[in-house]
């Protein structure tokens, strides 16, 4: 009779037990997961460039001609550190084939510089300090290479992974490997400085280089126009899209094919989760020149594009190049500390934690509204599978100036929301504050202030049941 009674208990428990939503769609994967934390790090151009004064070196330049006085790569980590990123992703190998590390591949290296009488090696010491500030450390291995000789021909794809497994063997954990998709045509090429041109489609064999990345670096994501984990937003102005996708059909694209088009917004039905990275640099060049040491982006800039990164459901990735001494110019590390004073007090106010909300309708009591401002970000508000539309009240308590709102999906089950509104309560009336289509990992937007006792977020379309796990508001500086 007593196990009856169990059983019966047991069935009863796991019939009210409310099952968490399926996952929908295309879901990131668990290297991608760890990418979508790290939101803000920083780009090293660095190599012959720095100091010939040009963007593409030809392939032609001296090995000696790059010799950096004093270098310190414990200053850019320190300056990352200090400005809030979370990495530095370095060009180990830009257009001109030159190598920051002594690969045993070429003669074209730092091993034939002056710098530490040839017996320098860049990618070691930025391993060094990234360990000693807790940053991760990722590689930019440009595929065009226009000091190989043997560039185009199927000999260079040996001589390339070849590279490639030096990086991800001899420099502890790399989270990031970028490619890059430019190629220009014309070259040293060994001496024979002529155009090379190569079919972007079918040249590379991409999917066999990719292999050796899962293999020596599994946690690693791979960036390029076209994934396959993480894509290029489409332009270098630092200017990711207000409709957003991390989906996109990336078996129809290749890295330097014409897709900036599509690579903006994604692709609402994309069959990958592709996310997007914002890529733009903190001067008008990739590479350090004297020349534009007044033109370094201003603090109230770089927060611009803080709200049109990862305000936008984007990373950013933030160029920020050493000059000829190997050290971050004085004038970039200025701007870089105070844009992040800037974020600080930006962020500081935060409105929503712990206020009373309530929702329209949930999914049962694990799911309950309370998850999105509970400061844990595994825990969601979810409504039943049939409910699509669905909003949110955060009660202030008070009348309470704001003028920021923050909202993330719990994209571990996907990318839901296609259309949302945030909205005030005004003089007893509901007040549109913003409207927007997707939200994915982050979005951050702007609104003037507005002076209220009652937030709600309606969520008016969605692909599945919305899955929210976080939203702050916030009272910004200024207006
Ligand atoms: C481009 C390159 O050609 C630029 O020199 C720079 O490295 C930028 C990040 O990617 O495709």
């Amino acid at each position: 009779m007593k196990k009856i009674f169990i059983v019966l208990l047991i069935c009863l428990i796991s019939c009210t037990e409310v099952k968490p939503p399926e996952p929908y769609g295309p879901v990131p994967s668990e290297r991608q997961l760890a990418w979508h934390e790290m939101e803000y790090y920083m780009f090293v151009h660095f190599t012959v460039n720095t100091f010939t004064d040009k963007e593409w070196g030809y392939g032609d330049e001296k090995e000696s001609v790059f010799n950096p006085t004093g270098l310190d790569c414990s200053q850019w980590a320190k300056v990352a550190k200090d400005a809030g990123m979370k990495g530095i992703i370095i060009t180990a190998k830009h257009h001109d084939g030159f190598c920051l590390w002594p690969s045993k591949f070429t003669e074209h290296s730092v091993k034939n510089s002056l710098w530490r009488d040839g017996k320098g090696n860049v990618l070691k010491e930025l391993r060094k300090a990234c360990d000693d500030y807790g940053l991760k450390m990722g590689v930019y291995l440009s595929p065009w290479d226009r000091n190989s000789g043997v560039y185009s021909t199927p000999e260079y794809l040996i001589y390339y992974r070849n590279q490639l497994r030096e990086l991800l063997t001899d420099y502890g954990n790399i989270f990031e490997v970028w490619f890059d998709g430019a190629n220009g045509g014309d070259g040293f090429y060994g001496g024979a400085r002529e155009t090379r041109r190569i079919d972007n489609k079918t040249y590379y064999d991409w999917p066999n280089t990719h292999q050796i990345v899962r293999e020596l670096q599994p946690v690693a994501v791979m960036f390029s126009d076209a994934g396959p984990d993480v894509r290029w937003v489409g332009n270098e102005r630092g200017m990711g899209s207000l409709t957003n996708w991390c989906l996109l059909n990336k078996d129809e694209m290749y890295p330097g094919g014409d897709f900036a088009a599509i690579l903006g917004e994604g692709q609402e039905n994309g069959n990958y989760w592709v996310p997007a990275e914002v890529d733009v640099s903190i001067r008008p060049g990739w590479f350090w020149h004297e020349k534009q040491d007044s033109q370094v982006r201003s603090p109230e800039n770089l927060l611009e594009l803080y709200y049109s990164s990862v305000g936008r459901n984007s990373n950013l990735l933030l160029n920020v190049p050493p000059d000829k001494r190997g050290l971050l110019h004085e004038n970039d590390v200025k701007s870089l500390i105070a844009f992040k004073e800037l974020r600080d007090k930006e962020f500081s106010n935060e409105l929503a934690k712990g206020k009373k909300i309530s929702a329209s309708c949930t999914r049962g009591k694990e799911y309950n509204a309370s998850n999105v401002n509970d400061g844990n970000p595994d825990t969601y508000w979810a409504t039943k599978d049939n409910q699509t539309i669905a909003d949110l009240v955060i009660d202030l308590g008070s009348q309470t100036e704001v003028n920021r709102i923050l909202i993330q999906e719990y994209i571990k089950l996907g990318q839901r929301v296609q259309e949302y509104k945030a909205e005030a309560f005004v003089n007893g009336e509901w007040t549109k504050l913003i409207e927007g289509t997707t939200i994915g990992h982050k979005v951050i937007r702007k609104f003037p202030v507005v002076k209220t006792s009652k937030i709600r977020i309606s969520i008016s379309k969605s692909k599945a049941c919305p899955v929210i796990s976080n939203l702050e508001l916030y009272r910004a500086p200024g207006n």
